[in-house]
């Protein structure tokens, strides 16, 4: 490239506040007398993206002539969170930028809470994602993400009578100051239509004939290292018609028809579908997939082959890591592209993408493992469903030839389900089309080789490994509790925010009386920000001085936020019958957080019940000197930010074997909280690196549980044997929180006692136990807190750094390359 790289603005005080006017002035047009704040906000934003720009750029061009292999991160989600901050933090412009704008008059806080986080993902598979692009940028690794620039994120959560009801997400309204278009390299996704094969020299060529198709416009974020120069980037694609519309029926006067084939293509990308774990198997869902993923392949190949690279050595330039199954269809269109459009022989193009992917399973709910039925896949890919027979052709003859002929087990490994319709297994496809495939804690990664993937793993067990997931501490920590990052810098030096390994010099301070002291100065002080945030944003009063008891999450039947719901109502109960003081015992605040999945009723009849036991305890005299409920609607990344760093008690009470990992689990623990917690998913190693007597273990371990259901469960037995259960259960039965109607949720009481398909009854004596124990212990501020301390000393392994050194070491084998200059 001959264009010089344009340095940035200077990086002091004044070479900030000149870059601001300039963008207020000349990108916004408007001036500080004049402005709103969003005017103010946006022209923030640009000033702080115009500090990375020539980074971004230099990186970009460093990377197009890179030899070193690539990790191409593809994923339907991206849970990003506010961007400004991180923005802020990795281009060292946190100081110079409050004070820049204080000297004008401005409060940096103001403006960063004007900022509307993109919500562009459901939980935790998506925050994960977010992560590891954090983790990829900061640890120098040429990386791009590929996913879905979707117009309506998350949906909005407000509560009408304790009920949830959801709003669009237009998350794109006030302008979007992060995303750069570039209509210039939008790339044609076809759908459709039919397949023709014909003979040219005695070979069959194969050739599909679409039937429509839309355009993939991509818009580039940039995904800062921390000060580190390096600037990657995620490129998210938007759909567009491939003609604004038809002139001729618009001269013609039917408006509506003329826009119509436009309406239909831009719908692809309109919104994020809300189910989190359980796949509804939309044909909308399935053009989202292949859209992305099409136009992501042919972005990165292209680009390999523009710099000279020859496509046998696709392998040596890119690692496309496939997060979860919803980008699987990459599979047989990489065939697709290097057999029907480059040439390739089969058997070379399927060793090149045996190599270049690698999977990563996110669950362990059968109902979660998509399946694509054939007449749909057909229908919409004809192409891609005859390339997938054939790979399932191969792929059982080998099965055939490791195994015998065992129709059965040939049967069970399948691709193609036979049963209850045809349809396409995407965990299995990913399992044959991959070089890894890898699971998010050590315990989900053992049971996906023992029950979900276990023939699989027979067949191949060098492919199964076990990367547990990790968080950023960049956000989490350094931006999240910037308190507690002070006090770990003040004790160990500031190498923790790129190293969290370093986490562990912190453990002598757990026996120092005024570390501990400052320790809970800190959050008593970030329990305050909370208390100003759920009154502002909620009207929600609660008080510091209580523990902050937290249970954040999707609302999921398995995640058991009704063994809460139980436990509040037994305290509930025993103040009111006198069993306990409210004088003496231990003041909680529970905090709840949860979406339900829009047509999840279960879980919508339980967040309802969470409001309607909660407006119960709140208004209560005497329950509610000593309990009290708060449920803030909508949780979000940004409420995260602020409720994590304040918690003392981290609820992570799944049904053992159901959760995967757990991500929220690694960010309470990292800033201070103790967890109460089954021995599931990533718990089970938080457990062990924090130890027994820092963690409140309960309930039934996988092995205990799988037990129980394979000898029959029978939830009722609990009730009836149990008085204390057969209390809170007969409470909640007799309408005393739905104001007497014994109705309303008689659906959630009769399937506890009659299915209770994640054993709430059977894990609810060790429940309470353990929340004794939590009480007496809470009862010791010394203990607790050193306890608190010790969370942090030993949870820096849930870094996502340490995550991404796992993947590069077990499955994509890339290396960093600092950025030059
Ligand atoms: O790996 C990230 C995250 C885990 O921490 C959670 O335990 C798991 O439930 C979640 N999985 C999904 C499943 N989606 N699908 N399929 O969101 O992944």
């Amino acid at each position: 490239e001959t264009t010089p790289l344009i340095a940035s603005p200077e990086l002091n005080v004044e070479g900030f506040t000149r870059q601001y006017l300039r963008e207020l002035t000349y990108t916004q047009g408007t001036t500080l007398e004049r402005a709103s704040t969003n005017d103010k906000y946006l022209a923030l934003a640009r000033t702080v993206r115009s500090y990375l720009m020539s980074r971004w750029n230099r990186t970009v061009t460093q990377q197009y002539h890179e030899p070193a292999r690539a990790v191409a991160y593809l994923s339907a989600e991206f849970l990003l969170g506010r961007q400004l901050d991180n923005a802020l933090i990795a281009s060292g412009l946190e100081e110079i930028a409050a004070e820049g704008l204080a000297g004008l008059g401005l409060s940096l806080d103001e403006l960063r809470a004007a900022e509307v986080e993109p919500g562009l993902g459901n939980g935790g598979l998506g925050r994960l994602a977010a992560c590891f692009i954090d983790s990829l940028a900061t640890m120098n690794i040429p990386a791009i993400g590929y996913g879905i620039r979707y117009e309506f994120g998350i949906f909005r959560q407000t509560f009408v009578d304790g009920r949830q009801v959801e709003e669009p997400d237009n998350w794109l309204d006030n302008g979007s100051p992060w995303e750069i278009a570039r209509p210039e390299q939008e790339v044609e996704i076809s759908f459709g239509g039919h397949t023709e094969t014909t003979t040219v020299d005695g070979v069959e060529k194969t050739t599909w004939v679409p039937g429509w198709s839309v355009l993939a416009l991509p818009y580039n974020y940039m995904v800062p290292g921390y000060l580190n120069g390096r600037v990657n980037t995620l490129r998210l694609w938007s759909a567009r018609a491939t003609h604004a519309f038809d002139l001729k029926i618009f001269n013609y006067g039917d408006y509506a028809e003329a826009v119509r084939a436009q309406t239909f293509a831009e719908n692809i990308t309109k919104v994020l579908y809300p189910e989190d774990s359980t796949p509804q198997g939309k044909e909308l869902r399935l053009q989202q997939q292949y859209f992305f993923v099409a136009a992501s392949l042919h972005d990165f190949v292209e680009r390999v082959l523009e710099a000279g690279f020859d496509l046998h050595d696709l392998p040596e330039r890119v690692a496309f890591q496939l997060n979860d199954t919803h980008p699987v269809i990459a599979i047989p269109e990489l065939m697709r592209v290097l057999v029907d459009l480059k040439g390739l022989a089969w058997d070379e193009a399927w060793a090149i993408t045996q190599k270049c992917f690698a999977y990563t399973c996110h669950t362990l709910l059968p109902e979660a493992l998509e399946v694509w039925p054939v007449e749909l896949m057909s229908r919409l890919l004809p192409r891609h469903m005859e390339i997938i027979y054939r790979i399932n052709d191969e792929f059982l003859e080998q099965v055939r030839a490791k195994f015998g002929n065992d129709e059965m087990l040939v049967r069970r490994m399948s691709i193609i389900a036979e049963y209850p319709e045809r349809a396409v297994r995407m965990a299995y496809l990913a399992s044959v089309g991959t070089t890894k495939i890898n699971g998010v804690a050590e315990l989900h990664s053992q049971l996906l080789r023992d029950k979900v993937l276990n023939d699989f793993a027979a067949f191949a067990p060098e492919k199964f490994t076990n990367v547990t997931n990790g968080v950023t501490p960049r956000r989490f920590v350094r931006l999240a509790n910037p308190g507690l990052s002070a006090l770990i810098t003040e004790a160990i030096g500031d190498g923790w925010v790129t190293d969290l390994s370093r986490l562990s010099e912190l453990e002598p301070f757990a026996d120092d009386a005024e570390f501990r002291r400052r320790f809970r100065e800190i959050k008593r002080g970030n329990k305050d920000r909370l208390v100003t945030l759920l009154k502002n944003r909620d009207g929600i009063d609660i008080d510091p001085d209580t523990m902050l008891d937290v249970m954040v999450k999707r609302l999921h039947e398995y995640k058991r936020q009704l063994l809460k719901v139980l436990h509040v109502v037994s305290q509930y109960d025993r103040l009111k019958s006198g069993a306990i003081d409210p004088a003496t015992t231990v003041h909680r605040t529970f905090v709840f957080g949860a979406k339900a999945a829009p047509g999840y009723q279960m879980a919508k009849e339980i967040i309802a019940l969470i409001n309607h036991v909660g407006a119960r305890v709140n208004g209560d005299p005497v329950v509610s000197q000593a309990l009290r409920v708060a449920f803030p609607a909508n949780y979000n990344v940004t409420v995260a930010e602020t409720l994590v760093p304040a918690a003392d008690l981290s609820e992570q009470i799944s049904l053992a074997g159901k959760e995967a990992s757990g991500t929220g689990n690694m960010k309470f623990a990292l800033n201070g909280a103790l967890t109460v917690g089954t021995d599931d998913g990533a718990n089970v190693e938080i457990r062990q690196l924090v130890g027994d007597e820092n963690f409140f273990l309960f309930g039934l371990t996988e092995p205990e549980a799988s037990a129980i259901q394979e000898a029959g469960y029978r939830p009722s037995s609990y009730y009836e044997q149990n008085p204390d259960l057969r209390r809170v259960l007969d409470l909640i039965a007799s309408g005393e929180f739905s104001g007497g109607d014994r109705s309303v949720f008689e659906p959630i009481v009769s399937n506890l006692l009659h299915e209770d398909r994640f054993m709430v009854l059977a894990d609810f004596q060790s429940y309470m136990d353990a929340q004794e124990r939590v009480d007496t212990y809470y009862r010791d501020q010394e203990a607790w807190s050193r306890s608190a301390v010790l969370n942090v000393a030993r949870t820096g392994f849930f870094s996502s750094d340490r995550s991404m050194q796992d993947y590069l070491d077990r499955i994509w084998h890339a290396s960093p390359v600092p950025i030059e200059g």
